[in-house]
C-alpha cells in the first residue's frame, strides 16, 4: 500500500535539477523559480536528483556556499508553502537530517497524491527502468542500508572521490547503452497501473519530457515525464515541470531569467515536450 498524501490547490512538481557548484546559471534560475512558485502554487514537490550528487547529509556542516544557498532558498520557500522531496539515483543518500534542515517532508519511493485532479502517483522513475540491468544491479547495492551505513562512515573526501568516479563511469556506460534500455519498461508501467488506484503517474529520471497515454483494462492512464534542468551549457535552456491546477495538468516552462510560463496541454507546441502516445499500448 503506497503512502497517500492529501494536497489541495495548485501543486508544482519538478525533478532532475542536478544542482552543483559547476552550474551557477542553473542555480540562479532555481533561486528565481522558488520565488515564483511561492506566488503561484500551494505546494512544491521535488522528485529527486535535486543535486548532481549527494554524498550524505553531513556535507551540510562543511558550509559549501552553493549548498548553503540551495538550502536557504528551499527553507525560505518552505516557510510559505509545504515542500516534499523525493530521492533520485544521484541523491539517494538524502536523509531525515537534510529534510529537517530544509523543513521539507521526505517522500517514499512512490507516493500517491490525493489532488483536486484525483489520485496522482509520483516517483523519481528509475525503479521503472527494468531493462537497464546493470543500473538495477548498482541500485540494489547502493540502496542497501548496510552498504549506506558503511559508505557514510568514510571521510568526505573519500565519498566525494567515489561519487565523482561513479558519475564518470555512469557517463561512459550510458554512451554504450541504447535509448530504449535507458527508458522505462512498458511492462513495469503496465504492472504499476494495474495495481494502483492512480490513473496518472508523474516521474522524472529519463530526461525525456512528454505525456504518454495508455489504455489498461479499459482505464485511460497517463504517464507524464518531467524535464531535467540545464542552463549552463551554451545553446541549451531546459527546465520547468508540471502544475496541477484547476483540475488539469499544465506544462510549466522556465527561461534563463527564471521567468515562468504555464502552457495548457492543448496549445502546447514545444517540441521537447511533445505529447506522445505509447506505441506499445493502444492510445486513446
Ligand atoms: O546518473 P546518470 O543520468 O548518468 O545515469 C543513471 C545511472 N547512473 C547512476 C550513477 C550516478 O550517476 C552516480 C551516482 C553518484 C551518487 C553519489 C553518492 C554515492 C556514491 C556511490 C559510489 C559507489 O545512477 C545509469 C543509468 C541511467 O541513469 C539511465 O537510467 O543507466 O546507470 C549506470 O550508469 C550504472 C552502470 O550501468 C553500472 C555501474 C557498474 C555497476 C557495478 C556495481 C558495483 C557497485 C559497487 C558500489 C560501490
Ligand atoms: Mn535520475
Amino acid at each position: 500500500m503506497n503512502t497517500t498524501i492529501s494536497i489541495s490547490g495548485p501543486i508544482c512538481i519538478i525533478s532532475d535539477l542536478h544542482l552543483s557548484n559547476d552550474k551557477p546559471f542553473t542555480l540562479n534560475v532555481f533561486r528565481s523559480f522558488l520565488q515564483l512558485v511561492i506566488k503561484k502554487s500551494n505546494s512544491l514537490i521535488m522528485l529527486g536528483d535535486i543535486f548532481d550528487f549527494w554524498i550524505g547529509d553531513d556535507i551540510v556542516k562543511f558550509s559549501y556556499p552553493w549548498i548553503d544557498s540551495v538550502i536557504n532558498g528551499i527553507r525560505n520557500t518552505a516557510k510559505k508553502i509545504p515542500i516534499w522531496i523525493g530521492r533520485g539515483n544521484r541523491d539517494f543518500l538524502i536523509g531525515n537530517e537534510l529534510a529537517s534542515i530544509l523543513n521539507a517532508k521526505l517522500l517514499p519511493e512512490l507516493a500517491i497524491l490525493d489532488t483536486d485532479l484525483g489520485y496522482v502517483a509520483v516517483s523519481h522513475g528509475d525503479e521503472f527502468c527494468l531493462q537497464d540491468r546493470s543500473y538495477q544491479y548498482f541500485r540494489s547495492i547502493v540502496r542497501d542500508s548496510e552498504w549506506q551505513k558503511r559508505f557514510l562512515e568514510q571521510s568526505i573526501s573519500e565519498r566525494l572521490n567515489a561519487a565523482k568516479e561513479f558519475r564518470h563511469k555512469s557517463n561512459q556506460e550510458n554512451q554504450k547503452k541504447s535509448n530504449d534500455i535507458m527508458d522505462v519498461s512498458l511492462e513495469a508501467i503496465q504492472s504499476f497501473f494495474e495495481n494502483s488506484k492512480a490513473n496518472i503517474l508523474i516521474h522524472g529520471h529519463t530526461h525525456r519530457p512528454g505525456k504518454h497515454i495508455y489504455k489498461i483494462n479499459d482505464r485511460k492512464c497517463e504517464r507524464w515525464v518531467l524535464p531535467d534542468w540545464e542552463f549552463d551549457y551554451e545553446n541549451i535552456e531546459k527546465g520547468g515541470g508540471i502544475f496541477i491546477e484547476n483540475n488539469s495538468i499544465k506544462i510549466l516552462q522556465i527561461n534563463s531569467r527564471g521567468k515562468l510560463s504555464k502552457i495548457n496541454e492543448s496549445n502546447f507546441k514545444n517540441k521537447d515536450l511533445s505529447t506522445t502516445s505509447s506505441s506499445c499500448y493502444r492510445s486513446v
